[in-house]
Order: structure tokens, then sequence, then C-alpha cells
């Protein structure tokens, strides 16, 4: 079995970066010079085919964009030319780069005009799965995106195969009345109008016709091959700007590993909860002697589906579920921050944070403040910051800081390090803490992106060492 992955290990590198694997052969693969040695990405509109019917949208060739895949402590080199019609950036969701080179168009960098380019140059140390987009407006809501993963120098798993997933709610050309990410934020539009119930967990508002896994709606879905007995690594990653999902396979468990890159102490569960911008790492043991295993997504607290399959080496595809099975696993045991260990916890030094800022999230404010009319959350280097953040509002927020990892305060004293954390509507409350090592200005900000586009962001700014 080492042996296997040994190999695809090897392919992969050879090969320098991979398109999501796992899908039946139809996606054109990835071309081009290894990531290592400068990969381009070119910005440009694109037509994706969601179960033959082609659809006008913007993207980085193929959607999602060509798997990035390098190994830590390589420089990620990667030149982005645009040839949308308007100006675009590339930001390098979970890692932590120079200032520089965080893709955040008048805040890091200028902003990517039309017929130009940048190139983003920066080691990666730290290994992981994360998630590339770019960030301006709401270019993420359309194909802009792709996974981009760090392999340790060493892997400290044993798994036979893997294949990555990223989620999505989709709309893009198939909005037949309405302008891109310019409808319904006041829910007057297409089912937005109802309130949630108050039991209902919801990440957002608007209307999505469909959820796509790795860019494939349900009726045409990826299918990811095991044989009896594999061990298969999960990189799953959520990237829709509206949608939280409920994630499980049916007949299977999952182990989870990592949360949001970082490692963590094994916990199996039943079913996986993603806020935008969140990813988790999970083995599945295909312990089934055969068969086709709908691997289930679901909107949290509204309508709306999607899937892969898992189909087990020789097994008919005449036998896979029918699409809108669900697997009953997610109403299983969903894995929670509280019970999730870091394997590599942060150097907080002894004693009490440096810094605290006290963040209540109403409607889409963040302490009370909207951004461009915020002040800026100055932190000082070297220290030690803790963010509490209490919502108050009826909707999730999944809140992203850029330029750092955290840790989530929980009960162990060793909550996993993320680069995002969901904070649950009425009265839910997070805590976490990191380490001012990464100087600039930086966003925090929600993860809903029509909820960041109604300023729900703030600024972390470095002030100069006193
Ligand atoms: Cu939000």
């Amino acid at each position: 079995m080492p042996a296997t992955r040994r190999q695809f290990l090897g392919l992969t590198a050879a090969a320098g970066l991979s398109l999501v694997t796992g899908c039946s052969g139809r996606r054109p693969s990835a071309t081009g010079p290894s990531s290592a040695g400068g990969l381009r990405l070119t910005a440009a509109p694109v037509r994706v085919d969601l179960a033959g019917r082609a659809v006008p949208t913007w993207g980085y060739g193929t959607v999602p964009g060509p798997e990035i895949r390098l190994r830590a402590g390589e420089t990620l080199r990667v030149r982005l030319h645009n040839e949308l019609p308007e100006d675009t950036t590339v930001h390098w969701h979970g890692l932590a780069p120079p200032n520089g080179m965080d893709g955040v168009p008048g805040i890091t960098q200028d902003p990517v005009t039309p017929g130009t380019g940048f190139t983003y140059e920066f080691r990666t140390p730290i290994a992981g799965s994360f998630m590339y987009h770019a960030h301006v407006g709401m270019q993420l809501d359309r194909g802009l995106y792709g996974p981009l993963v760090v392999e340790p120098r060493r892997e400290e798993l044993s798994y036979d195969r893997e294949y990555t997933l990223m989620l999505d709610d989709w709309r893009d050309g198939l909005d037949d009345h309405a302008g891109h990410g310019a409808r319904d934020d006041a829910g007057h539009g297409t089912a937005a109008a109802d309130p949630d119930p108050v039991d209902a967990v919801s990440f957002g508002g608007r209307s999505y016709p469909l959820l796509l896994v790795n860019g494939r709606p349900p009726e045409d879905p990826p299918v990811l091959e095991a044989r009896p007995g594999d061990r298969v690594r999960l990189r799953v990653m959520n990237i829709a700007a509206d949608t939280g999902f409920r994630f499980a396979v049916a007949g299977h468990r999952l182990t989870v590993t990592h949360a949001d890159g970082m490692p963590v102490e094994p916990v199996v569960v039943d079913a996986l909860r993603l806020g935008m911008g969140e990813r988790y790492d999970v083995l599945v043991d295909a312990g089934q002697p055969g068969g086709v295993w709908q691997v289930g997504v679901q909107s949290e607290g509204r309508g709306g589906w999607g899937r892969a399959l898992l189909r087990y080496a020789g097994s008919q595809a005449s036998g896979a579920p029918a699409v809108a099975e669900r697997p009953a696993e997610l109403d299983g045991r969903l894995v929670s921050y509280e019970e999730l260990v870091a394997q590599e916890p942060l150097s907080l030094p002894a004693g009490e944070p440096d810094r605290r800022y006290d963040l209540t999230l109403s409607g889409t404010q963040i302490g009370g403040q909207s951004y461009p009319d915020a002040d800026p959350l100055v932190v000082t280097e070297g220290q030690w910051v803790r963010f509490t953040m209490r919502n108050t509002s009826a909707k999730w927020h999944p809140m992203h800081l850029h330029g750092h990892h955290f840790q989530v305060l929980t009960a162990s004293g060793r909550g996993p390090v993320k680069d995002t954390v969901a904070v649950p509507a009425r009265g839910g409350e997070v805590t976490f803490d990191f380490l001012a090592t990464n100087p600039g200005r930086w966003l925090f900000h929600c993860h809903n992106h029509h909820h960041m586009e109604d300023g729900m962001l703030r600024l972390v700014e470095y002030e100069p060492r006193p």
C-alpha cells in the first residue's frame, strides 16, 4: 500500500501539478510547467459544462482551476495574467505569505488591470490543504478558484490514494434576470425572503440553483475510484460564496486528520460541517466489498444538493445510487471544534494574551463597524492576540483571518489550528489566539462573500514597535 501511495506521489510530483483527480477523464488535463518552476494562471472568460449545458463564467482555464501542488519549503511561483474585462488578483487562502503576496487589491497590491499580469512568489513552509481564489468583488462567486496542496516533507499518514473535492454553490450563467452579485442582498429576490427557522443552521440567504463538486452538478458527478481495503484521503474544501455544507459518504465513516490543513488528533465522525472557506482532510477506509456509494453534499439550512460517487474497482456504474439519494450518515455524528485537538499547537507563551479584541458579530457588522468606515484592529509584532467573537445575528458567520494561523480556544487547551472558524448564530461564541508574527495589513472578514461585500470586514494592522 505504501508503494501505491509513493507511485501516486511520484506521478503528481513529476507532473508538478495535477488536475483535481477522480473525475471520469473528460476534464482537460492541466498542462504547463511545474509550480516550482513557475505556473501560469490566466483569468479569462471560460465555459463550464454542467451536465451537457455549457454556461459562461470566468475561470482559470477550467473550473476548478488546476490543482497546484508543491512540497513544504518550496517556493510558489505563479504568473497571473488577466484576460478579464475588469481588475483581478489572486488570494492564497490559508497560506501566510508576506503581506505583498496576499492578493488583496488596494491593501496589499495594486489591482491587476485587464491585459496585464502579476507574479506571485513566496515560500510555502507549512504543509496543508489550501485554496486559491480571486479577491475582487464577487469574482469568487464565478469559477475563479482552485485547490492548492502543500505536501509535507515527510508524510506521516498512510493511505493509498487521495482526492480533492471542492464544494461550491453555483448560479453563474444560470441567472436570467440579474447582474452578477447585485441581486437580492436585502432578501427581495428569489427564495431569500423567508427568515430561517430558529433551529436552522444557515450561513447565507441567497438562491443558488446548483451545488457543484469539482465543477460538476449532481447529474454528472465526479467519480472517486477505490479498491476494497484501500485507505482514501479526501481533502474537502468549501469554496462557496454563500453556503455552508454538510458532507458524508454513504456506508463509510470519516476519520478527520486535518482542519484547515493543520493536523489534529484523529477523530472518527459520520459527517462534516464546513462553513465557507473551511477545509477538512479525512481518511475513508474502503471497507465495503464493492459497489458505488453516494458522497453527499447538502446545503445547511436550505435546499440544495450536490454529490460525488465512491466507486469500488470493478463495480458497475448501473449500480450507482439515484441522484438525490441521501446518505443517512448526514444525520450522524458531526465533527465539532470542541473535540478537535491540535497536533502542532501554536507556541503561545505562559500567562495572558498581550492584546484582546471582543467583537460582536451583528448583521454584517464586526464590533459595530462596517468596512470601510471601520477602525483597524491594531496589533504589535510579537504580541499574543486574542479575538473573541459573539454572534448575535441569525446567520452563522465563517470568519477568516489572512496571513496567520490561529488556535481555537477549547476546553482541552489544544484546540484546532485554523484560518477560518464558523461562529454559530444567535449567541454563538468563538475565541481564538494568534501570534502577530507576520507584519502588514491583513483582512479579517466573513467568508460569506455577500456579507464581506456588505462591509463585514476589518483590517488587522501592525503598528510600529514602540
Ligand atoms: Cu457572514
